[in-house]
């Protein structure tokens, strides 16, 4: 059978409108599809909810490719091993306390579970701005990637999600253009983004736990973005924290979802 061009063109075209359409009103939508993003998507996948990833960049997993300085091993810590151990990524003990895992094998394989839970994963689309309703963060506006790169003047799509995730990392894009735009108050101490403090991974990786929450109505952090929202240290490149933050959000959001 001759292979013809214009089907191939016919079947990715089609196929893409379908996953854009079926995506256009979900659960939740998370904004970024790095280590935090990823394991948050999948936790809400796994329990049947729709969820949808948008990703500026053509590639999935953030930060966590490059390990530290692009020596790309991850360290985490015992509570997280455990979320390793259910992805089934190997890890070894480096010392008591103290876990290394392949970062490929860690986010090609975090980023497989979470599609195959049921995660929808644009990539290639950025998070422009946000809709907001009766004060509640309830959608997001798009654009390609391509647009924003190459400063186009090209008007953006929106869809609709009962609830929203900032996982955007250290810019804590989402949350940012909220606090620009809108006036809203956010959760924190200053009802402002409190920003990110230098580099403590202990106090960091603790604190990432409790600011993993909603940061106004319908919006929630994880991830790096919660630390820089509401004040906290980075932790550089042991990633457990972006794996519990993730799991947190998830689990607030299904509790929600379920009262
Ligand atoms: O930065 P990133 O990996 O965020 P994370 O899940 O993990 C942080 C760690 O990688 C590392 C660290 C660990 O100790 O500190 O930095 O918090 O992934 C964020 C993703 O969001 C995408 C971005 O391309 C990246 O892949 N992103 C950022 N802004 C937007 C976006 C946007 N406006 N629209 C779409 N994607």
């Amino acid at each position: 059978m001759a292979l013809e061009e214009i089907k191939i063109s016919q079947a990715i075209i089609k196929s893409y409108k379908d996953k854009l359409l079926n995506s256009l009103v979900v659960d939740v939508a998370i904004v970024g599809a790095g280590p935090s993003g990823m394991c948050c998507g999948y936790y809400l996948a796994k329990a049947n909810k729709k969820v949808v990833i948008f990703e500026r960049k053509l590639s999935v997993g953030g930060g966590m490719w490059g390990g530290g300085i692009m020596f790309n091993e991850i360290v985490v810590q015992d509570k997280a091993k455990k979320i390793l151990d259910e992805f089934e990524i190997n890890t070894k003990v480096y010392e008591k306390g103290y876990y290394v895992a392949d970062a490929i094998e860690a986010v090609s394989t975090i980023c497989s579970k979470a599609v195959k839970a049921g995660v929808k994963i644009f990539n290639g689309l950025s998070v422009e701005d946000v809709l907001i309703r009766n004060k509640r963060i309830c959608g997001l506006v798009l654009n390609w990637s391509a647009v924003e790169i190459a400063n186009l003047h090209v008007d953006p799509i929106t869809m609709r999600a009962d609830f929203v995730v900032d996982a955007t990392g250290h810019a804590a894009e989402v949350v940012h253009i909220v606090e620009r735009k809108s006036g809203i108050r956010l959760k924190t101490k200053t009802g402002k983004i409190m920003g990110e403090q230098s580099m403590w991974a202990e106090v960091a990786e603790e604190e990432i736990i409790k600011n993993s929450k909603e940061v106004c109505s319908g919006l929630y952090v994880c991830g790096m973005s919660a630390n820089a929202v509401f004040g906290s240290p980075r932790m550089g490149p042991i990633f457990g924290g972006m794996f519990l933050s993730g799991k947190k959000v998830a689990e607030t959001i299904l509790k929600i979802m379920k009262t």
